[in-house]
């Protein structure tokens, strides 16, 4: 029988109060059932929401160092088993393993980077305007924090929200993506095992329009934080305006990689394989467009559909595979809609294009790697974001015209330009309308310590990683200390009375 899993809510591993399941599925093989998994409702987001409260007032009182330890020896745990959580991964959501061990390195790395936040959590001592008097300012916990995230990065994307979130004394709710259930099971075993008091994490299981929705409308989660799409994050933002929440999204991108004439072309070529193909596509910071300055077009598009049509399909398991599935019908069916768009549109297809079969492939969801040719700027291949193996390729005649079509969409995650130009680099580096911008790497790659997100539709000005989704996560208060003994009076004393 097909094993049932529980939600981890109050403390204890338990089924959930509907009663419900749903399969979990492997994306290579549809036919293999990985598990069943709760399908929760508002009552168990209302029973999270109790014992995260009260998780919330007796983990804040830890000192930060003291949370960060915790942090600390949950990437220990997560280091000592990265191959069994990866093959863990690649099985509930298709990525190649080397892919999915990256994956946990990531996680290992915001947990060791979080760690050390937690003895800093730096507040700011200034000069007071008065004599006798100190000013500072310090970051203090706000409650807590309702995590909703995607299937693509399992393990990164919860700990990016999670650490920093646990570091500065919240208490956190996780609804991972229905794709990837076991994946975020195996995170909280960890933080358990490296001694989280266990209120303080709770893991609900179900669709995000039961589950993430009664999150985002409860008024005792006042922080929420969502990876996914463009449209759904729109949805929350209504949501959390109303509540006055405090929100994060990191929603879509249309990421390109410009390649000047300039460029050493092999590595260029290496780029744009990794970063278009590399995840079957379906990666925020994917590379979907890319931008060949005309004198370079044709030569350096043949070289690639050669390289392109050389893509091992397969399970992420098996050692030759380049691309693994997609992960579920509707993905399939959403790229293979592109791919008639694509055409509609007048696009060539260099390559691909079509659903890949034959032999093992016809039990999961595969789709060949695809290069369309052609792709004219504002046309929907050139500004909709497909996530899937979909490369739309522009030509461009120089570099401002390569900025401006870059620019013209409405997403802004990432960017890359190849160049051995310095003047052509830095002025990518400044006018690439993006939040991060790649010279001489792929559009993807993003490392742990450092700020993650976007601007424009992607993002609502927040990071993740790095020192400033610290803030994120807490709330700054301002502190005066008076020892005068008298009365001072701000902005009056300040200068009638100065002794100076
Ligand atoms: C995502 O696709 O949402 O930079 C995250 C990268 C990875 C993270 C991607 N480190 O591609």
């Amino acid at each position: 029988m097909t094993k049932k899993h529980r939600n981890f809510i109050n403390g204890e591993w338990v089924e959930p109060a509907t009663g419900e399941y749903f399969e979990n599925r492997n994306p290579a093989d549809h036919s293999e059932v990985i598990g069943l998994w709760p399908r929760c409702g508002p009552e168990d987001v209302e029973r999270a929401v109790q014992a995260a409260r009260r998780g919330f007032e007796r983990w804040r009182k830890v000192p930060a160092p003291g949370r960060g330890d915790v942090i600390r020896r949950t990437g220990e745990l997560l280091l000592a088993r990265k191959e069994e959580i990866a093959r863990a991964m690649t099985r509930e959501m298709g990525k190649v393993l080397d892919e999915t061990r990256g994956d946990v390195q990531e996680g290992i790395d915001t947990a060791f980077y979080a760690a050390s936040e937690g003895r800093r959590l730096f507040g700011h001592t200034v000069p007071s305007e008065l004599p006798s008097k100190w000013a500072m300012s310090y970051r203090r916990p706000i409650g807590v924090a309702g995590l909703i995230t995607p299937f693509n990065f399992p393990l990164a994307i919860p700990t990016w929200k999670m650490f920093p979130a646990l570091v500065c004394g919240n208490a956190v709710i996780l609804k991972p993506a229905e794709e990837v259930p076991h994946s975020a099971a195996l995170l909280v075993e960890a933080l358990l095992e490296a001694g989280l008091p266990p209120d303080v994490i709770q893991l609900l299981h179900g669709p995000g329009e039961r589950v993430g929705a009664a999150m985002v409308e409860h008024p005792d989660i006042p922080v929420i934080s969502f990876t996914g799409s463009t449209s759904v994050g729109a949805r929350l933002g209504e949501v959390c305006g109303r509540r006055h929440k405090r929100l994060s999204l990191e929603m879509g991108g249309k990421n390109a990689q410009i390649v000047m004439p300039d460029a050493e072309l092999d590595l260029a070529l290496d780029a744009v394989l990794r970063g278009a193909f590399g995840t079957t596509g379906q990666r925020c910071t994917a590379t979907s467009r890319l931008l060949l300055q005309e004198s370079i077009h044709d030569r350096f598009l043949e070289r690639l559909v050669e390289r392109v049509r050389k893509l091992r399909l397969g399970s992420g398991l098996e050692k030759e595979t380049d691309v693994g599935p997609l992960i579920n019908q509707q993905a399939l069916d959403k790229v293979a809609s592109y791919v008639d768009v694509a055409k509609a549109e007048g696009d060539e297809i260099l390559t691909g294009g079509r659903r890949a079969t034959g032999g093992a492939l016809d039990k999961g969801f595969f789709f060949e790697p695809t290069i369309l040719r052609g792709v004219r700027p504002g046309s929907r291949l050139a500004c909709e974001e497909v996530f899937g193996p979909v490369l739309s390729v522009l030509r461009f005649s120089d570099l401002d015209e390569a900025i401006r079509i870059n620019n013209e969409v409405a997403y802004g995650l990432s960017s890359s330009i190849y160049t051995r130009d310095v003047r052509a680099a830095f002025r990518a580096m400044t006018e690439l309308d993006t939040g991060i911008t790649y010279i001489n790497a792929p559009t993807i790659g993003a490392e742990a310590h450092l700020p993650f997100g976007g601007v424009k539709q992607t993002g609502n000005g927040h990071r993740e990683g790095g020192w400033e989704v610290f803030e994120f996560y807490s709330e700054t208060k301002t502190l005066y200390v008076d020892y005068s003994g008298r009365l001072q009076r701000a902005q009056i004393d300040t200068y009638d009375a100065a002794p100076y």
